[in-house]
């Protein structure tokens, strides 16, 4: 075999000895120091244990642009990602070259010590071009080039002093040398590695399987939990899906170990560097599929790459990587045999059954079935604990509308109707309980009322995504703010907009409080409607009108929309 592993030495990692590793933290506590990024976290930790062989530190300006441009460090070596530590302008300013600095993790823990040997601004649209195909915002590594990374890029050599700490299902984490020592302790000499960011079902099994016997090779579950693609399952939720899967593998033939990487979903490239990686990690084979760490459709609604650039890009360099590529088969269910197939060998006539991710969320999200010859029962469990069916979710209902429109006054009905429905606990932030417990310090200029919605929109985001339901009630008189509260909630669920849309001359004729008396007057500043604006919402899910209607009526509008959005269940 061309690949076969006979002696598995170690790789060189970037720490120091344990007996220097306590002396240079202290003098490292005097460095300048750089508060690292969640992504910066995870290059440092495949930088330090070798996971990223032969780099000894962040690229400095020649390998970038050697890497950009041809794919290679300056001194000829394959390595097709740039991986770069990014700071703000401030930050660089007040660096020489040749100074050493400090490396933290988030707690401000040192992890490594560089030495800043270059610093440049970067030619991002370049970048993203040559590397990830386009300079296209909707790729995510593009967009996280240009809206998160920072202006600067610093390279130089790194000292590592301990490893970033994880709390998280330790005993699944191996370095490089620890996986080598694993696999040369049981005898492996081959190893297929699967690279994965998605829950496995059945279909994968089926071409795991396949693919170490083709191989005649041991396997290794390889899942990425580091970063991978905004909107993917998170991880915690993934590796308990793995677990369950594991028992279904003949234990002593795999193994999976989690590796803290930060994908960059950039398709051929991202194989080959893949490749290396494993590499690194003691494997001599690798699985690509179709479509290998694609980041799905660019702004135009087309693929960023074609469906097999990845395998080929990967298959020229082969040689080089040091590790075969096992190509990924398609696996198909064909109801007649009960068994899966390559889509490839599917016998003439026969029934293919498919479940695309699409189709998977959809069910999930519906609480629909989801049958065995799918997934496996236990992997079905753990995704349906994450994505409950809607009407187990938490949501929020944001009232808006103008002072004394009746917002506090549906909001609690709404509320008493869906405490006597009963399963998800509710909270009601009124516009005036939460300007005595939440913000009782702030005013009504547009920056405080901002940070006054602000607030809400945490505060019901946390209440959504522990499954209650909040029900907001304030103004909100500005479109972009309420935009953002929006925003915050739907990362964990529904968030449903209710205009209270009675018009100012009502409000001002009801005058429940006298304010709008004391606003003619000049008495109150900045009323809203009077003296202060109210942007009225254009795409709000839901426009209730008050005049002549009873509160009852109103608040029973805002239940039929909750059960048609799936929110709640019938009957
Ligand atoms: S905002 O704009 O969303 O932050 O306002 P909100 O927190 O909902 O507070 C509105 C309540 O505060 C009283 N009040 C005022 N409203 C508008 N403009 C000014 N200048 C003002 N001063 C005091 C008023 O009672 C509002 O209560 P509601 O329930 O809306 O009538």
């Amino acid at each position: 075999a061309k690949f076969m592993q006979n002696n598995l030495t170690p790789i060189p990692e970037l720490y120091v000895s344990a007996d220097s590793a306590q002396k240079l933290k202290t003098e490292a506590a005097d460095l300048v120091s750089w508060d690292l990024t969640p992504r910066q976290i995870c290059d440092l930790e495949l930088l330090m244990n070798g996971g990223f062989y032969p780099l000894k530190g962040f690229l400095g300006e020649n390998d970038y642009n050697s890497v950009v441009e041809n794919m290679r460090l300056e001194d000829g070596s394959l390595w097709p990602m740039p991986i770069t530590l990014d700071v703000g302008t401030d930050f660089a300013d007040k660096l020489e070259i040749g100074q050493d600095i400090a490396l933290r993790d988030q707690e401000g823990v040192i992890l490594a010590t560089m030495t800043v040997t270059d610093r440049w601004e970067a030619d991002k649209s370049n970048e993203a071009e040559k590397v990830f195909g386009a300079d296209d915002l909707a790729h995510p590594a593009v967009n996280y080039l240009h809206n998160t990374a920072g202006r600067i890029y610093l390279g130089g050599p790194i000292t590592g002093i301990q490893q970033p700490v994880h709390y998280d299902f330790k005993a699944r984490r191996d370095t490089p040398n620890e996986l080598r020592a694993y696999f040369r302790k049981l005898g492996w000499r081959k190893v297929v590695a699967f690279q994965t960011r998605n829950p496995l079902h059945r279909a994968h099994q089926e071409l795991t399987f396949r693919a170490a016997r083709e191989a005649q090779a041991n396997l290794l579950i390889h899942p990425v939990v580091g970063m991978t693609k905004p909107g993917d399952v998170d991880h915690f939720t993934r590796v308990r899906c793995y677990e369950a899967v594991l028992d279904k593998y003949p234990a002593a033939t795999t193994t999976m170990s989690l590796l803290n990487l930060a994908m960059r979903m950039a398709g051929p490239r991202e194989a080959v560097w893949h490749g290396l990686i494993r590499k690194n990690h003691g494997c001599t084979h690798f699985i690509v599929g179709r479509d290998h760490a694609g980041p799905g459709k660019n702004s135009q609604g087309q693929d960023f790459y074609g469906p097999y650039d990845a395998q080929e890009l990967f298959k020229k360099h082969e040689e080089e990587i040091g590790l075969e590529m096992v190509d990924f088969k398609h696996m198909v269910y064909v109801q007649e045999k009960a068994q899966y197939f390559p889509v490839s060998e599917v016998p003439e006539g026969d029934t293919v059954l498919d479940i695309s991710g699409t189709e998977l969320r959809r069910r999930l999200r519906e609480g629909l079935e989801i049958p065995e010859w799918f997934s496996f029962p236990e992997v079905v469990q753990e995704l349906r604990r994450t994505s409950p069916p809607r009407s187990k979710q938490g949501f929020t209902v944001f009232f808006t509308g103008l002072s004394g429109s009746g917002k506090s006054t549906i909001a609690n009905a709404l509320m008493v109707k869906l405490m006597e429905m009963g399963g998800r606990p509710v909270t009601l932030l009124d516009g005036d309980v939460v300007r005595k417990h939440l913000s009782s310090e702030l005013g009504f200029s547009k920056e405080h009322r901002d940070i006054n919605i602000k607030r809400i929109g945490y505060v019901a985001s946390e209440i959504t995504k522990n499954g209650g339901i909040a029900i907001c009630a304030p103004i909100a008189p500005y479109t972009a703010t309420r935009r953002a509260v929006r925003e915050m909630v739907e990362t964990y669920g529904a968030f449903v907009e209710v205009h209270v849309a009675t018009s100012l001359e009502e409000c001002e004729a009801r005058d429940r409080k006298g304010l709008y008396k004391l606003a003619r007057e000049g008495k109150i500043k900045e009323f809203t409607g009077i003296s202060d604006p109210y942007e009225s919402p254009t795409a709000a899910e839901l426009v209730v009108e008050t005049e002549n209607v009873e509160v009852d009526h109103c608040a029973h509008q805002v239940l039929l929309k909750l059960e048609s959005m799936g929110l709640i269940s019938g009957g």
